[in-house]
């Protein structure tokens, strides 16, 4: 059976909720960023986009697009505030919610007896009553197709994509908008002159394996709208973490715990937002000759503070022999439980 799968993401959000907050503000070109000067834009009002500022510019060069724009400082706590109520409604659809970020999730509705549409629409009249806010959405039948419906026709954004749609919608796209194809993969294929997805189509299955690495099968399917990746609750998540490739590589062991502490510090913050804990902790490294390194471990208490994670993966760290240079460290926590749970067993 086909799945139905909504992808939805928030209009602008920081800067929309500036808006809901400050009526005034409506209509104007708003930039959210960084206080300074050497600040960058965290995102701007569809009003700002016009002046061609976009997400990540520096703030400086904002101002020069435009000087009479209303620039203002992130209020991070104040958009979580927000993002959790949007999630709520989210949640009073269906249990089965993935969070992606702050304003963006796939619900699937699969098994909800009712036109997707309505549910769309529903999301959205629910958002904008109770936060001001709007919402794009998009409707499709995997992930992929449902993710880039919601940006079809943002800002307040309604966009079904059909399996008969898929030639049509996907043939035209520049091949930039291939999740999974980098920079350097994109400036090659444009020498060779592919330059649409439906250029790509050309191209032997087995080509994509051999140039796009280990996501190849899976860019050779997304252009044929082929996509199986299910929609993951929270409660379903079976791992958090982070890694990250070093500008150097290094042998420094101070230097790596210090990635350590800051993986520690994301993980920790994870699981208290979502009230659970893991048992299992993964430390991983890529040496400078691309020969990866796990090593695990299983604790028989739950782990969820920062101290404890940060500590516990240095141990780890110091158990994994180092003759080489490190390019990439990841710290990960498995075996998770929702805290609510785990005191049900325990009593
Ligand atoms: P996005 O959903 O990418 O952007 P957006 O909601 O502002 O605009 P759009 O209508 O195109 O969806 O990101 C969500 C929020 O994340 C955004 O409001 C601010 C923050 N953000 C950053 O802080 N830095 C960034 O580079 C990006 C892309 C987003
Ligand atoms: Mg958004």
């Amino acid at each position: 059976m086909n799945r139905v799968i909504l992808h939805v993401d928030m209009d602008a959000f920081f800067s929309s909720v500036e808006v809901a907050d400050n009526p005034r503000l409506k209509g104007k070109p708003i930039i959210v960023g960084g206080k300074s000067e050497r600040g960058v834009v965290s995102t701007c009002s569809y009003e700002a986009r016009k002046y061609g500022i976009r997400s990540a510019m520096p703030i400086y060069k904002a101002k020069v697009l435009c000087p009479n724009g209303v620039f203002l400082p992130v209020r991070y706590g104040r958009y979580v505030e927000v993002s959790n109520k949007v999630f709520k409604i989210l949640f009073s659809i269906t249990d089965h919610v993935e969070k992606v970020s702050i304003d963006e999730g796939y619900l699937d509705v699969t098994d909800i007896d009712e036109d997707p549409k309505l549910i769309a629409l529903k999301i959205k009249s629910k958002v904008l009553m109770t936060l001001g806010l709007t919402i794009s959405v998009g409707i499709s039948y995997n992930k992929f197709l449902a993710k880039l419906a919601s940006d079809w026709e943002k800002p307040n954004g309604l966009k079904i994509i059909t399996k008969e749609m898929v030639p049509m919608i996907l043939f035209p796209l520049p091949i930039e908008r291939v999740h999974g194809l980098g920079k350097q993969s994109v400036k090659k294929l444009n020498n060779i002159g592919i330059f649409t997805i439906e250029d790509l189509y050309g191209l032997p299955k087995k080509y994509f394996s051999e140039y796009f690495g280990k996501f190849g099968v899976e860019i050779y399917d997304r252009i044929r709208g082929i996509d199986n990746r299910e929609v993951v609750t929270e409660r379903e998540r079976k791992s958090v973490g982070r890694e990250i490739t070093l500008k150097e590589d290094t042998k420094d062991i101070k230097k790596l715990k210090s990635y350590l502490k800051e993986f520690a510090n994301f993980i920790s913050k994870y699981l208290e937002k979502n009230n659970i804990s893991g048992k299992t902790l993964t430390v991983k490294i890529k040496t400078a000759s691309f020969e990866n390194h796990t090593k695990s471990k299983t604790f028989n208490k739950y782990l969820y503070l920062e101290k404890d994670i940060y500590e516990e993966g240095c141990k780890i760290l110091d158990e994994v022999v180092i003759e080489e240079d490190i390019r990439l460290i990841g710290l990960t926590i498995s075996s998770l439980e929702s805290n609510n749970l785990k005191q049900l067993t325990f009593y």
